[in-house]
């Protein structure tokens, strides 16, 4: 009888040892940056495989108003590519698609996942082919994931082949003292560095092809002199029409990637209330943060609860990248003005004499 207890003791611990054979598997919808997928913020579910896919895209894109052309790549057609929601113990599983009308080899490379670089080791697609990989999400924060062929990384991600992963504890985000934190909506921004190749007369080229841009953009970028610097893929992507929404009241969540070059992003009139700087939510976040910096190859996390209403700029506070070369958004806030935070004591009128 000991031994026949014990063997049931053993299989009872094997089917605990691999909760993925029975684990649910969901396969959420991905929404184009700067929204963020439907998700929960804290869950009850037992780990769960989250399916996504990703389609890689080539095609020439307009990066700004004065009709600049660039050869793209990208994730399901978006710069950055769209961020993907999952909660730490999930198991991630990615279908990465390279579409046979595509004429480069693509992989993905997820700062997330362990082991086999990344990922990208296990998912190079020629044209004409998928791969799929699973990885479990065993920490916690949001991650840059890349394409990176062997080769040609530098190229691929400066031509639009980057987006966010975002693992979130089950028990959802907290405070340095324990105490939960929650958000009313999401918006992720990714940040590019471009490198557009000029002739001999200073004009941005255009290229029939990824392949005949190769020589000239990589001999741009060697000279590390962006001709651009965006936010979600073009100059003006998140201004005007197309700025982000909150109101009064609310608390948003702000991902900022940046997959190459170093950040600094700024809430012109606000702050960063709760920050996890290097985006990684074991960390407790830090308090009223003016700016913020993201190293190359990370994402950030940025809490902030609008208390004014009016245009907000989002910016990279290296402020020749945001006014000159692109990295400018902004925030329509809807609401009540708050005279006892600001008001205009005297508008400007002649100095009295
Ligand atoms: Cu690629």
């Amino acid at each position: 009888m000991p031994l026949r207890r014990t063997l049931l003791c053993s299989l009872a611990l094997a089917a605990l040892a691999h909760p993925a054979a029975a684990a649910e598997r969901i396969a959420p919808t991905l929404l184009p940056p700067p929204a963020v997928m439907a998700h929960e913020q804290a869950t009850r579910a037992a780990p769960r495989t989250v399916a996504f896919t990703l389609t890689v895209g080539e095609a020439e894109v307009e990066v700004d108003d004065e009709g600049t052309r660039m050869r793209a790549m990208t994730f399901n057609g978006t710069m950055p590519g769209p961020t993907m929601v999952v909660h730490q113990g999930d198991t991630v599983e990615i279908t990465l698609v390279n579409p046979a009308t595509n004429s480069m080899a693509h992989n993905i490379d997820l700062h997330a996942a362990t082991g086999a670089m990344g990922g990208g080791d296990l998912t190079i697609v020629q044209p004409g082919e998928q791969a799929t990989l699973r990885f479990k999400a065993d920490r916690a924060g949001v991650f840059v994931y890349h394409c990176a062929p062997p080769g040609m990384v530098a190229w691929h991600v400066v031509s639009g082949m980057s987006g966010t992963l975002m693992v979130l504890p089950r028990d959802g985000l907290k405070d340095r003292d324990g105490t939960a934190l929650r958000y009313d909506r999401a918006y992720t921004v990714g940040e590019f560095d471009l490198y557009l190749p000029k002739d001999e007369t200073g004009a941005f080229k255009r290229y029939d092809s990824l392949a005949e841009s190769h020589a000239d953009t990589i001999a741009a970028m060697r000279g590390l002199v962006p001709s651009h610097v965006v936010f979600n893929g073009r100059v003006g992507a998140l201004t005007g029409e197309r700025a982000l929404t909150s109101q009064v009241g609310e608390t948003v969540l702000l991902i900022h990637s940046s997959a190459n070059r170093d950040t600094r992003p700024h809430l012109i009139g606000g702050h960063g209330d709760r920050v996890w700087e290097t985006g990684k939510f074991a960390n407790p976040p830090e308090r009223d943060l003016e700016t913020w910096f993201v190293r190359g190859g990370s994402a950030a996390a940025a809490l902030y609860r609008f208390r004014q209403p009016g245009t907000y700029a989002y910016v990279n506070h290296n402020l020749i990248k945001a006014t000159e070369l692109g990295a400018f958004a902004q925030v329509e806030v809807s609401g009540e003005w708050n005279h006892d935070l600001m008001t205009q004591v005297h508008a400007p009128a002649p100095i009295p004499q």
